[in-house]
């Protein structure tokens, strides 16, 4: 019997107990370990289970409440109906509506990457399964977990050109969710239906998380069911194996490296590997920096903080890690793709040991030689690494780093590109200048949502996310509305602490009428759009292409008032054109504590921070 096998209505399962200090999903500050605790196997007693008469829709919501779901969010339709009409009844759940069925798979993406749990959403058959799909995409490219349903006509009636049909005969809704998810399947017999469920979610919540897909014909919902085995710990693993002499190898290599720099990938952040890496930083007096996508895991006001490598990075993670002091580089959970690697250059790697950690084996070694490679969860090698470091020390091992003797890096607006625009005067107040006057009123425990587009470049080079504040942005599929839209669901995640959303007015008005499912809800979101009348990036990157005729179509042909949008919506809404105005905004969104939009209007010429994107861009045009 495997350790983790349904014991068939027995009173004691195996059950495998994990590390102290491994990941627990259902608290997002996770204990750092001082010392790891081997697995041990322990028998464990399970609930005894009683088979219980109800129908597949109980069941299937039994499951996902057991799971931590609290929320759907989803567009009701005919084919999904008796799924929709058992999460009204349920006084667990709440089924939250959003206007556009995308918007149902971004309030769902946003939730869980806040709360680490697994999040739902569905649509019905046909248009509203597409509809979902570019949001189930955003959260496959960034392992976010995520639980997706979609209706289908009634299983008598499958191949015969029903109302809505999206079976293999038609237009196939399974295949298409297949390279989107971790698993995508047509539920094809009620019977069946747990036997999915637990697969799904097994595959969902393992490894690199992910979403997964269960299209269910309409008629599958109400049949009977005695399925009596719920429990989450006997479907799926919550070990995570790891290679002990890797550890302690890279334990060895990073102690004796004199300029040892950590680059931290959105792998720390899934893992929930946050605290994990700021000890290891302590122990070897490393520098850190992040890549574009997992902003903030480390504390950009630390003074050991590089900022960030690649796209809209800073000079100091550039500079030192495409420099040829750095002996030692260790990269957790960072997939050193294009966009943080400058083109994947080869002056990345150091002089001496290239450390790689990735959840995934195939993103290991894909783009440069690793030395000692270490496959598995974040948060487990971390604990692990910082057990052996402590242990070279206690046995004398001296601490090697020498980043002490260097001057400290450069705090404050030198630190950023363009400073001068950081501290203009100009009306209307430039991109720059608005986000150094946003941080002065960010409040320590925020979370930060950033949308697609160049306010997404000044986000991660103009604004310092310190300790305590999160920073989101879905750079694997990089889809315009998700900044604007996610954070509903995050908000929804953590309801005590204020949310922002920092995003422009493409797309604001590509995905905005989903504020309105704040607004019904009462959501509090601080959404601060920068409305440069055009979709700026569009203009300056193919100015820059050409050689200085920007894309006239990316410009606006009238201008969009976003506050007056805001009003119309029922939410309150500032303008701020100057300087220094936008602290009593934020002050009072924050104070009235509901749904709130502030409009920064700014000076679009202003170019943004892509340099190297638009060089890599040249790049690939001119091969
Ligand atoms: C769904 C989608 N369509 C198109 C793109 C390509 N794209 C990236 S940013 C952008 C324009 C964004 O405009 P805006 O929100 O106003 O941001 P700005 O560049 O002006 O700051 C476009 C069209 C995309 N990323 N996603
Ligand atoms: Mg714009």
């Amino acid at each position: 019997m495997s350790m983790h096998s349904y014991t068939g209505g027995a009173n004691e399962a195996l059950t495998a107990v994990t590390p102290l200090g491994t990941r627990n999903r259902h608290s997002t500050m996770r204990p750092v370990a001082r010392a790891p605790v081997q697995p041990v196997i322990t028998l464990q007693a399970v609930p005894s289970v009683k088979p219980q008469a109800g129908r597949m829709v109980d069941v299937f919501l039994r499951y996902l409440k057991d799971e931590g779901v609290r929320y759907v969010f989803a567009i009701p339709g005919g084919l999904l109906h008796p799924l929709m009409a058992a999460v009204e009844a349920d006084e667990a759940l709440s089924l939250i509506m959003p206007k556009h069925e995308e918007g149902a798979a971004f309030l769902a993406d946003g939730y869980s990457r806040v709360s680490g749990k697994i999040a739902v959403c569905a649509g019905t058959s046909g248009p509203g399964a597409t509809n979902l799909l570019t949001g189930v995409a955003c959260a496959f490219a960034d392992g976010v977990p995520m639980f997706v349903i979609t209706g289908q006509a009634a299983s008598h009636a499958l191949g015969k050109g029903a109302a809505q049909e999206s079976s293999r005969e038609d237009i196939d809704i399974v295949e298409m969710f297949r390279p989107v998810t971790k698993y995508s399947a047509m539920v094809t017999s009620a019977e069946t239906l747990p036997h999915h469920v637990r697969r799904a979610l097994r595959l969902a919540l393992s490894g690199r998380p992910g979403p997964v897909h269960l299209n269910v014909p309409v008629d599958l919902w109400e049949k009977a069911s005695g399925e009596t085995w719920f429990d989450p710990k006997t479907y799926r693993p919550e070990t995570r194996g790891f290679d002990r002499q890797a550890v302690q190898r890279a334990a060895e290599a990073l102690l004796a490296a004199e300029y040892p720099v950590i680059l931290a990938g959105s792998g720390v952040a899934i893992a929930g590997a946050q605290d994990h890496l700021a000890a290891l930083v302590d122990l070897l007096s490393a520098r850190v920096a992040t890549s574009p996508k997992a902003k903030g895991v480390f504390p950009e006001d630390d003074p050991r903080s590089l900022g960030i490598l690649g796209n809209a990075g800073h000079r100091d993670a550039r500079d030192t890690i495409l420099g040829d002091e750095v002996d030692v580089l260790f990269t957790v959970g960072a997939s050193l793709s294009e966009t943080s690697t400058f083109n994947w250059n080869p002056k990345l790697r150091p002089s001496k040991t290239l450390i790689q950690l990735d959840v995934d084996v195939d993103r290991i070694g894909r783009n440069y030689p690793v030395d000692v490679p270490l496959v598995g969860d974040a948060q487990a090698i971390l604990v692990e690494l910082v057990y052996h470091i402590h242990r070279l020390i206690r046995d004398g091992a001296p601490q090697a780093s020498r980043w002490a003797e260097r001057a400290p890096m450069p705090r404050g607006h030198a630190r950023y590109e363009d400073a001068a625009a950081r501290t203009s005067e100009h009306v209307p107040v430039t991109p720059q200048r608005w986000r150094v006057d946003l941080e002065e009123v960010l409040p320590d425990d925020a979370i930060v949502f950033s949308d697609i587009g160049g306010h997404m470049l000044f986000n991660l080079h103009h604004l310092c996310i310190s300790r305590g504040q999160r920073f989101f942005i879905n750079l694997g599929f990089g889809s315009m509305g998700h900044g604007t839209i996610a954070p509903i669901g995050a908000a929804l995640a953590a309801p005590d602490r204020p949310v922002f959303a920092l995003v422009g007015d493409g797309c604001f008005t590509m995905n905005g009428m989903d504020l309105l499912t704040a607004a019904e809800n009462d959501i509090p979101v601080i959404w601060i759009v920068e409305n440069n009348n055009m979709h700026g990036i569009t203009w300056h990157c193919s100015k820059l292409l050409t050689g200085g005729t920007p894309m006239r179509a990316a410009v606006y042909k009238r201008p969009v008032e976003i506050a007056a949008l805001a009003r119309a919506m029922g939410i309150h809404a500032r303008v701020v054109e100057r300087p220094g105005q936008l602290q009593d905004a934020v002050r009072e969104a924050l104070r009235l504590g509901g749904p709130a939009v502030i409009e920064v209007r700014v000076d679009g010429s202003v170019v943004p921070p892509l340099g190297e994107r638009a060089k890599s861009l040249a790049g690939f045009i001119e091969k």
